[in-house]
């Protein structure tokens, strides 16, 4: 929105999300809106805050409170470690706000800091100078314009400290939320090194700090989370990220900053030793998560005649219901003359549910994002349709740690009265890739075991830039088709939920597929997508599972091969005909 006017006066309100904003009351206009070549930037002068700085639509400090994210920021990995940081690197940060903070301490030796956007350097020493306070003539400190990912890579185990003062994960600091990013800050640290970042307003931005731990955690020894609460960042408990080259670094983080800061002789006006900014065990939780979807899959026979369609479209809105979860648009339907029996895709509110119908076999799925009530969507979809038992495979989707661990979860049995498991549970056969991958191996619909099949990948550690953009996915979506030959109809539907902002998981798209099957795919967490493929007919299994991890850059993958349609075959068939696989791409 930003500048609008009410009555006489001129107010701001902020764009980060689509569906709540923060505004104030502009008393003048101190830079208008101007491109730097990397952003737009804008200066405001309020009576409540002072002067803001903008950029991109989104508040980035005010003079007010601006001290409270500064100094956490910027004193936090200096007191954390039992060693005093001598070499500071600072990635962005061109307001001087973090400079000013770290070279209060006088232990610091160097502070490097390498901004890519001039203009906000130049716009913050004209019009906010009370920011850096005159850092940029500290003996200690030097400026490097340009890219903080290059920047970075030439400086391999010389930093005790790197502080990462970028703007969201939406605009030019994108390249600094890559799993490639974050290995090269681990390089350039040096042992007991500390780097942190912000991630976002825990409530607001609910995916943001857990994709950022998770993906961290992968790369650094250890991993803490400082939360503080300031005004200008919309949306109470806002988070910071640190990661540590070394393994007990934040152990004794607390005792060290009692110490430390005591030592260091300063005058704080915010940050203290005292004060524990660990997040609240809600969020502590939610980052120790490691599974980040839930999956249940439904083969049911339909007795009678096959459910009209518009019975179907009841079912996907009461199932909703059911789980407790907000359908997004509306219900996707096919169409009869595409030779397709029936399929039916509604987005919900962190992902979709999906129904099919294969002859008198109907097969439904429900995947969230976030906890599934397992056994009442079951129940209520055998329920719905008058299905009297149904073969369910539930697989844990978005599982970070190992394929044992994900196979341990992955249950395949029969429904029981109540919706959960009745009698035997199997699990998946787990076969090697290169099984997978041999011309002789055979899927479920060339053996005659079934007359669909379900190709499931989690795929970890994704290019950012590729998982975030609607544009980006239905393309993949529309290539992977056409690399295995199958035939799309339509275009791919990938509509922009504002994923990265409202609380969904991500992106989503559906392509329709000639004979009764689709191909969708959601993002998780900024970091992984989980794709799911239904199809009749074979398809080069080895070739679209390369696509799809070539093209989002995953390292690894999580596969499986389910039967669909095939409910009237017994439990331990199913369960040899599912199989489970690993993928590596180095
Ligand atoms: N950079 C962090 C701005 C965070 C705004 N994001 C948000 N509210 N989710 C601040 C730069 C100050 N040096």
């Amino acid at each position: 929105m930003g500048l609008v006017k009410r009555g006489k006066d001129l107010w701001f309100y902020e764009d980060l999300y689509s569906d709540v904003t923060y505004g104030f009351k502009v008393k003048r206009i101190i830079v208008p809106e101007t491109p730097t070549g990397f952003q737009k930037l804008m200066i405001l002068d309020t009576e409540r805050f002072g002067r803001v700085l903008i950029l991109d639509g989104i508040v980035q400090l005010t003079e007010e409170d601006e001290g409270i994210y500064h100094e956490w920021i910027g004193l936090w990995p200096l007191f954390a470690p039992s060693k005093t940081p001598e070499n500071v690197l600072i990635i962005g940060g061109g307001d001087g706000g973090v400079a000013r903070a770290v070279l209060r301490h006088p232990g610091v030796k160097s502070v490097t800091m390498a901004e890519i956007d001039r203009v906000v350097i130049e716009q913050c020493r004209t019009h906010l100078p009370a920011i850096s306070a005159g850092v940029w003539d500290d003996p200690r400190f030097r400026l490097i314009i340009g890219d903080g990912a290059e920047v970075i890579r030439k400086m391999k185990g010389r930093c005790d400290v790197i502080i990462i003062d970028s703007t969201d994960p939406i605009g030019p600091a994108k390249s600094l939320f890559d799993t490639s990013f974050y290995e090269s800050v681990y390089a350039a640290l040096r042992e007991g090194g500390i780097t942190i970042h912000q991630t976002g307003a825990l409530l607001l931005q609910p995916f943001e700090a857990p994709g950022s731990w998770r993906q961290m955690e992968r790369i650094f020894d250890d991993v803490q989370v400082v939360q503080f609460t300031n005004v200008s960042y919309l949306g109470g408990p806002f988070s910071l990220t640190a990661g540590s080259r070394g393994r007990n670094v934040f152990k004794a983080a607390a005792r060290n900053a009692r110490r430390n800061f005591k030592a260091a002789g300063i005058r704080t006006s915010w940050y203290s030793p005292d004060i524990p900014a660990v997040p609240y065990p809600e969020f502590q939780r939610r980052l120790e998560v490691d599974k980040y979807g839930e999956e249940i899959v439904l083969d049911f026979p339909l007795s009678g005649r096959p459910p009209s369609r518009p019975r179907v479209g009841k079912w996907s809105r009461e199932l909703c219901k059911a789980i407790g979860m907000l359908p997004f648009g509306d219900p996707m339907v096919s169409d009869p003359a595409w030779g397709d029996d029936d399929t039916l895709v509604q987005y919900i509110e962190t992902s979709a549910i999906n129904f099919r119908r294969f002859g008198n076999t109907a097969s439904a799925n429900c995947f969230t994002c976030a906890r599934l009530p397992r056994d009442e969507a079951a129940a209520f979809t055998t329920g719905f349709f008058g299905a009297d038992g149904a073969v369910c495979w539930y697989l844990p989707r978005g599982v970070f740690s190992d394929i044992r661990k994900v196979r341990r979860d992955s249950l395949i049995y029969r429904l029981g009265p109540s919706g959960g498991p009745a009698g035997e549970i199997r699990r998946p056969r787990t076969a090697e890739a290169a099984e997978v991958f041999k011309p002789s191996f055979r899927l479920p619909v060339e053996t005659g075991f079934a007359p669909a099949f379900e190709l499931v990948m989690d795929i970890f550690d994704c290019d950012f830039d590729r998982i975030s953009s609607c544009e980006a996915v239905a393309a993949w979506a529309r290539e992977s088709a056409r690399g295995a030959g199958l035939k799309t109809i339509g275009r791919p539907d990938a509509p922009d939920f504002g994923h990265a902002k409202k609380k969904t998981a991500g992106p989503s798209v559906t392509q329709f597929l000639r004979g009764g099957s689709n191909i969708s795919h959601y993002s998780i967490n900024w970091l992984m997508i989980v794709l799911n493929l239904v199809v009749r007919e074979p398809i080069p299994l080895r070739r679209v599972i390369t696509h799809a991890m070539d093209y989002f850059q995953g390292k690894k993958a999580h596969c499986w091969i389910l039967p669909r349609g095939a409910s009237g075959k017994s439990l331990k068939e199913i369960a040899e005909n599912t199989v489970l696989f690993e993928v590596r791409r180095d």
